[in-house]
């Protein structure tokens, strides 16, 4: 731990890249997977349980909490961390993209974003620098420039619109985040399926010197094949010594693929959301656990987890509550899933020390492919 945030790069191999990034709540060991706590919470998940996993940071979402339990109270409750008991790092998205996902988006312009609240209707005002504000109410660790994000497939006019005025926006948020040596703010490269308007973007955004910068507008539409020569394309433009966090990424193989071409840290609602809909994630690739031929399957979902609901729960109990629609099923599974990634996680940062991180993609692409025993 550091008084104030860090980046340091200990080992590469090829373009993947070992490192740590410290500041005072704590050291993230990256490459990093950041589990999804949209209000508060990991869904079906004690942060107890989160943390033994083997997470250093989770992540929060300004839109949700500003609308409830709202921002100004969140910080006279003595912050998030405290709220939800996880005294460690947490990130918080800007807010931009659950505006879009979410919300009936109402007018965006050089001010900012004007939507409807998807719990009230209310309708409510963000500019870049009350994002900045809201993300410091909350107590983030580190925060997001608000952007926009557009979705793919889109005109080139509008996706280089939305990727200057991010740009503007960043500088408007740096601004407002000022000087906070504990904390860090990052600023968020767009341009679509563009390549010229990617470059642009990050020279653009390197040029103010942020402590980290994320790469947005992915994973919104486009095959994967087009994400990664995207990642291929912006990389370059970004400082080597800063964290590069890839956003809302992605599928384990997502992951593997994106690391190798130098991407530090992930989020994303996958192996949470897919849970609680039956979907498990082990080391030999995906089981829908819904399925019928699980019903009378004896075997756990991985009888080499350290997760106990990977390995003590038989495959056809797991089916049953997942059938009757039980609590414990979702968190069973999204326990399993969680262990998975940051299994996964742990291995990508082992072969990365061990300069093996190319057999390393291709043994664990080789697992899931053969499937089970
Ligand atoms: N911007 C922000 N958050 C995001 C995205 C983005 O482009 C994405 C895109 N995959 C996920 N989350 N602010």
């Amino acid at each position: 731990m550091t008084e104030t945030f860090q980046f340091n790069l200990l080992a590469t191999d090829g373009k993947a890249r070992r490192g740590t990034v410290s500041m005072p709540r704590g050291e993230i060991r990256t490459p990093a997977f950041m589990p999804v706590g949209t209000v508060g919470t990991v869904k079906a998940m004690y942060l107890d349980q989160v943390r033994d996993l083997g997470a250093d940071i989770i992540l929060g979402n300004t839109y949700h909490l500003m609308l409830r339990p709202g921002a100004e109270r969140v910080a006279r409750l003595g912050g998030l961390h405290k709220l939800i008991r996880w005294p460690y790092p947490i990130l918080t998205d800007s807010g931009g993209f659950q505006v879009m996902s979410l919300s009936g988006l109402r007018k965006l312009d050089e001010k900012g974003v004007t939507f409807k609240s998807h719990v009230d209707g209310s309708l409510h005002h963000m500019s870049p620098e009350r994002s900045i504000e809201i993300q410091g109410l909350l107590g983030s660790d580190i925060q997001m420039q608000l952007d926009e994000c557009v979705r793919l497939p889109a005109e080139p006019k509008e996706i280089e619109r939305a990727m200057e005025m991010s740009f503007r926006w960043a500088e408007r948020c740096k601004t407002a985040f000022g000087d906070q040596p504990g904390k860090a703010m990052f600023g968020i490269v767009q341009g679509g399926d563009i390549p010229s308007l990617r470059e642009r973007s990050a020279e653009a955004l390197s040029t103010l010197g942020l402590k980290g910068y994320a790469i947005g507008g992915l994973a919104v539409g486009e095959p994967q094949a087009v994400m990664l020569d995207m990642i291929d394309t912006t990389c370059p433009h970004l400082p080597t010594e800063k964290p590069r966090y890839l956003m809302g990424v992605g599928t384990p193989d997502d992951i593997l693929k994106s690391v190798a071409r130098g991407i530090d840290m992930f989020d994303c609602v996958m192996p949470t959301r897919s849970g609680r809909h039956g979907l498990a994630f082990t080391r030999h690739g995906r089981i829908n656990i819904r399925n019928a031929r699980h019903a009378e399957d004896m075997r756990p979902l991985d009888d080499q987890s350290s997760c106990p609901a990977s390995r003590d729960y038989s495959r056809a109990y797991l089916h049953h509550l997942v059938r009757s629609g039980e609590s414990l099923g979702g968190m069973l599974l999204t326990w399993n899933n969680l262990s998975y990634y940051q299994d996964l996680m742990a291995g990508i940062r082992q072969a990365i020390e061990e300069g093996r991180y190319q057999t390393f993609i291709e043994e664990t692409q080789e697992a899931w492919a053969r499937g089970e025993a």
